[in-house]
C-alpha cells in the first residue's frame, strides 16, 4: 500500500492521476465515465478540451457522474456498443495483475458493464489504493450489489464467505441507481479471488460484486513522486 498522506495531498494526486488519463482521450472517442471522486475529477479536466473543440461521447456509470458531465458540456448517452476508453477510479488497485476492487461509492454494477464494453480500461488513483494483494486490505470490503428482494437470504448465503453488511446511508439502506441493496463483504478469503468472483457471481440474489478481475488495461498512480503508469503484467484476461 501507498504511504498514507493528508486528505489534501490524496485530492491533489487524485487530481494529477486523472489529468493523466485525461490527455489520453482523443478526439472522436466513445468513452466510459467511471464513478467517484477521482473519476469526477477526469470528467471535471476532460470539460475543457470539449469546450474547445474535442468531440467525444460518453456513457456514465452512475447517474451522479451523468449529471455532473452534462452539466459541463459532455455528452452522456445510454451504453448501447463498444467503447473506445473507460477511465474509473478503484478502492484497491493490485501491482502487477490491475486486479481491483470497487464499489464504495455503489455503482459497481453500472462500473463494470462500462468496463467490460471498453477496448481499454485505466483505473485512476492516488497511491494509497495499490495493493500487492487484494486481500491485504483487511477494512476493505467486497462490494456486492444484491436485490432486496429476499435479502436476508442472500445475506446468510454471503455470510458463508464473510462477515456482510448491509451499506445504510444517512440510517437507511442505500439504495444503488440501480434500485438494489448493497452488502459490503467483510473478512472473506481473497487469496483466490477468480473462485470468491465466481462464488459470488453464481448466488441466487447477487446482482453484481465488486472484484475487478482481469479488466483494467493500464493505471495511472499519483503518489510523493509524481504519476506511475502501471499496466497489467500478461495483458487483459477477460
Ligand atoms: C464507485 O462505486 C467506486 O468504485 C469508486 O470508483 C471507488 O470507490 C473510488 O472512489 P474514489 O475515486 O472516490 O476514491
Amino acid at each position: 500500500m501507498g504511504k498514507p498522506g493528508s486528505e489534501r495531498e490524496r485530492l491533489e494526486q487524485k487530481r494529477l492521476a486523472a489529468e493523466h488519463a485525461a490527455a489520453c482521450v482523443t478526439d472522436g472517442m466513445m468513452l466510459g465515465l467511471g464513478s467517484g471522486s477521482t473519476a469526477e475529477l477526469f470528467v471535471r479536466a476532460l470539460a475543457p478540451r470539449v469546450a474547445a473543440g474535442l468531440h467525444i461521447r460518453c456513457v456514465a456509470s452512475s447517474a451522479r457522474t451523468a449529471t455532473l458531465a452534462s452539466s459541463l458540456g459532455l455528452s452522456v448517452g445510454d451504453l448501447d456498443g463498444p467503447l473506445d476508453l473507460a477511465v474509473d477510479g478503484a478502492d484497491a488497485i493490485e501491482r502487477g495483475t490491475l486486479h481491483a476492487i470497487k464499489g464504495l461509492g455503489g455503482a459497481l454494477t453500472r462500473e463494470k458493464l462500462v468496463a467490460l464494453a471498453a477496448t481499454r480500461f485505466m483505473l485512476v488513483g492516488d497511491d494509497s489504493k495499490l495493493v500487492e494483494r487484494l486481500g491485504e486490505r483487511q477494512d476493505l470490503p467486497v462490494p456486492v450489489e444484491i436485490l432486496s428482494f429476499g435479502w436476508r437470504l442472500t445475506v446468510r448465503r454471503l455470510a458463508e464467505l464473510g462477515d456482510p453488511l448491509v451499506r445504510q446511508r444517512h440510517g437507511e439502506p442505500f439504495i444503488t441507481d440501480n434500485g438494489n441493496l448493497i452488502a459490503d463483504l467483510y473478512g472473506s478469503d481473497l487469496r483466490d479471488s477468480a473462485a470468491l468472483a465466481t462464488t459470488l457471481t453464481l448466488l441466487p440474489g447477487v446482482v453484481e460484486h465488486g472484484l475487478f478481475l482481469g479488466l483494467a488495461t493500464n493505471a495511472f498512480v499519483a503518489g510523493d513522486d509524481g504519476v506511475l503508469e502501471l499496466t497489467a503484467e500478461g495483458g487483459r484476461v477477460r
